[in-house]
């Protein structure tokens, strides 16, 4: 099994859960915005030259949530997903995709107009309509993580997921002193020794 990995990207989430599963596995490094990930055979196994890829066998898989979720299934001894008959399931399946589905939309904007568009081309309005956005997704998650240490019940899958988003948020600069909740939640991820080890690979 081969990840494709860079520092501070979404292929941390993948390291993470193999970490959890204790999974041996080899990792390929980038640096985002490396020239490797734009060649023809890296185009192959990801046309849209990013990260995190995964390969296994003659399976490639190219999105961090469907990676995440072809391990949990591939390799089932886990109590990464709340049983299917508790209220738990449905917090992790909503937590589980509000990280692509709504937090990570903003994050990207923000990293596009302040990091890697030259300095000519960035547009305060997008950065500012994108920030206020960003705040209310995590807001949300503030919310929801009144009283609870994780998203879904135990630790699960959907902390991967949305629990990574917070912390790049955080990472990005984004005003936390507002979340009380999601600063002892991020801090409390952090403890876990399978993502230190994701975060330094
Ligand atoms: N929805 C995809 C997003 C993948 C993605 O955008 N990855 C970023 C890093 S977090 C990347 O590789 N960016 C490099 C680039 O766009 O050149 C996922 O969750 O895997």
């Amino acid at each position: 099994m081969i990840l494709h990995y860079a520092q501070n990207s979404r292929a941390v989430r993948v390291a993470w859960l193999l970490e959890e599963l204790g999974l041996q596995y080899k990792i390929k490094k980038y640096s985002l915005g490396d020239p490797d990930m734009r060649s023809p055979d890296y185009l192959k196994i990801n046309p849209l030259g990013r990260v995190p890829v995964l390969e296994v066998g003659d399976a490639i898989l190219f999105e961090s949530g469907a990676i995440i979720q072809y391990l949990l299934h591939k390799y089932p001894e886990h109590h990464l997903i709340p049983d299917t008959k508790t209220k738990n399931f449905s917090s992790y399946l909503q937590w589980f995709h509000f990280a692509e589905g709504m937090i990570m939309p903003q994050m990207n904007i923000i990293v596009v107009e302040t990091i890697l568009l030259a300095p000519e081309r960035r547009n305060e309005i997008n950065v500012k309509r994108a920030t206020k956005l960003l705040s209310k997704m995590l807001e949300s998650v503030e919310n929801h993580m009144s009283g609870k240490e994780y998203l879904a019940g135990q630790f699960t899958a959907a902390d991967m997921m949305t629990g990574h988003a917070v912390i790049m948020s955080e990472k990005l600069g984004i005003d936390f002193t507002e979340k009380p909740n999601l600063r002892e939640y991020t801090k409390r991820l952090n403890k876990r020794p399978a993502l230190q080890k994701a975060w330094n690979l």
